[in-house]
This record gives C-alpha cells, sequence and structure tokens, in this order.
C-alpha cells in the first residue's frame, strides 16, 4: 500500500508533518493501529538503527527519527485504548536505569493496556528502588523491564535479584532488543518476550495461571 511507503519513507527522513498525516490517511483508509505500527512504523526505525550500524546514519539521524515516530504514535495511543472498560489486571512498565530508549517501552505498554490492563509507565532510566516502590505501594502483579543497551541490560539483574531478594510476588518480564530467552532463565525473571504481541501474551497467560 502507498501510504505505508510513505510513512515507512517519512520517518526514516524524521519528517513529522508528513507521519502525522499518512498514519492519518492509513486509519482513515481502515488499517488498523497494529498494522500501521508494525508494517511500516516498526521496520522504519529498525532501518534507521541498522544503518547507524554501518555507520550510514548517526545520533541525529536517530533522534528526529524517533520524533516523527512519537508523533504517530500519539495518534494511534488514542485508538488502542479501551476507555471505561474495567482493568484485567495490574501492570507496571519501565526502561531500566541508564537506558533513555522508549519506543519499544510504550509499544508494549499500548497493547497491553488495549488489551484491558491498567498500565502503570514509570518511564526511562528507572531504578531499582523506583520499581520496588511501585511493587510495593501500588497492588502491581506483573512488572516489565526493557532495555535496548547490553550495557544497561545486566541492570535486569540487579531488579530481579533485589525484588526476589524482598521476597516480593510479582512477576517480572523482560525485553527488548539485546533480551533473550537464556538471559531470561540466566538471571531467574519469570518471562521473556521478544515483541510487544507476545509480550501482551506473557501477560494474559500471567493472568489466566492467576485467576
Ligand atoms: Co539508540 N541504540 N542509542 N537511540 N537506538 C540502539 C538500541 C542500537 C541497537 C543502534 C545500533 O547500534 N544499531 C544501539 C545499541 C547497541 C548495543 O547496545 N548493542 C544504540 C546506541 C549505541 C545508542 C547510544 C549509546 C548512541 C550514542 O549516544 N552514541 C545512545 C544511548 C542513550 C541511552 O539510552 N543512555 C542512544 C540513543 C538513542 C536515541 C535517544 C537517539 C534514540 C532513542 C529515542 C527514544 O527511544 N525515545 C535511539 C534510537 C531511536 C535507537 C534505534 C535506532 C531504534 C530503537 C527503537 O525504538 N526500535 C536502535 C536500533 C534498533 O532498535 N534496531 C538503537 C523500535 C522498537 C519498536 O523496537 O525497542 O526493540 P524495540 O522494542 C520491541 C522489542 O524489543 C520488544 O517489543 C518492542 C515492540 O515490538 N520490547 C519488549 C521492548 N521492551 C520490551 C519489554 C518487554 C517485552 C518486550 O517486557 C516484558
Amino acid at each position: 500500500m502507498a501510504q505505508i511507503e510513505e510513512l515507512y519513507n517519512a520517518i526514516l527522513k524524521g519528517n513529522r508533518k508528513i507521519v502525522q498525516e499518512q498514519v492519518q490517511a492509513a486509519v482513515a483508509g481502515g488499517m488498523s493501529p497494529q498494522e500501521i505500527l508494525f508494517e511500516s512504523m516498526v521496520p522504519a526505525i529498525r532501518e534507521i538503527g541498522d544503518r547507524f550500524s554501518r555507520g550510514q546514519a548517526f545520533v541525529p539521524e536517530m533522534l528526529i527519527g524517533a520524533r516523527a515516530m512519537q508523533a504517530g504514535v500519539q495518534i494511534l495511543q488514542p485508538l488502542m485504548d479501551k476507555a471505561g472498560m474495567k482493568s484485567l489486571g495490574k501492570v507496571a512498565i519501565g526502561t531500566v536505569k541508564g537506558d533513555l530508549h522508549d519506543i519499544g517501552k510504550n509499544l508494549v505498554a499500548m497493547m497491553v493496556k488495549s488489551a484491558g490492563y491498567e498500565v502503570i509507565d514509570l518511564g526511562v532510566d528507572v531504578p531499582v528502588e523506583k520499581f520496588e516502590d511501585c511493587v510495593k505501594n501500588s497492588n502491581v502483579d506483573v512488572l516489565m523491564l526493557s532495555a535496548l543497551l547490553t550495557t544497561t541490560m545486566p541492570y535486569m539483574k540487579t531488579v530481579v535479584d533485589h525484588l526476589k531478594g524482598q521476597g516480593l510476588k510479582c512477576r517480572i518480564l523482560i525485553g527488548g532488543a539485546p533480551v533473550t530467552q537464556a538471559y531470561c532463565n540466566q538471571i531467574g525473571a519469570d518471562g521473556y518476550s521478544p515483541d510487544a504481541n507476545q509480550a501482551l501474551g506473557l501477560v494474559e497467560g500471567f493472568f489466566q495461571k492467576a485467576s
């Protein structure tokens, strides 16, 4: 579809206005928010990352691409919210300390929210104390940790060790580009998912077992 390609190119160029126009056109054309996100926008931001790896793009390109992507996500977010629906359970999510990447985290949060769960978004660069405070005081059943850097991924172990060491009962799920199932097993987290869809599956699986 032409819109999908134009949207893809607009993210590559970091053109927020065209991104917004193309997202609106795709919605008006009957595409679902998930199709728009995962068939066009996510591949585009990943392409910018691949160019960065090849030395063909630099941090400013990643930044303007991310801003353009966020401008489109803002239009899709309300379409995915299930307003007025009774919450199926409470989940918190955050990108771990030292890491400022939030696009993937936001998509995971949107998917989980769109399925009817209450999602507390703790933001980026989240220290273990903030995760602990949230689990203790907000009655959260599932905590989701995101990390995009190989240098911040080990902080997930810090969070798991600390929360499990305190005997806190909430499930800890992890994800993000460098994270793997093997790493999840290694640090004793309760689940890993490579993408937002499967993250929702993990959350649903947990609440089904719990009920
Ligand atoms: Co950064 N960056 N970045 N960056 N950046 C990466 C991650 C990188 C792979 C680029 C590359 O080298 N090709 C590389 C990391 C290399 C590594 O560690 N191995 C990198 C680097 C090096 C850096 C800096 C160090 C660059 C520098 O300053 N020299 C710096 C670090 C800053 C910091 O965090 N302290 C940096 C900065 C930035 C920007 C600020 C410019 C910007 C972020 C803006 C923002 O997020 N608001 C940025 C961007 C945009 C990227 C890339 C291009 C795109 C990230 C993204 O949004 N992907 C990225 C390259 C890439 O990803 N290929 C890159 C799309 C998103 C939908 O996918 O986040 O993987 P992702 O999320 C997926 C899954 O992973 C999963 O579901 C999501 C949706 O399906 N998932 C979960 C994510 N979290 C989950 C949690 C779960 C479950 C699933 O919980 C259960």
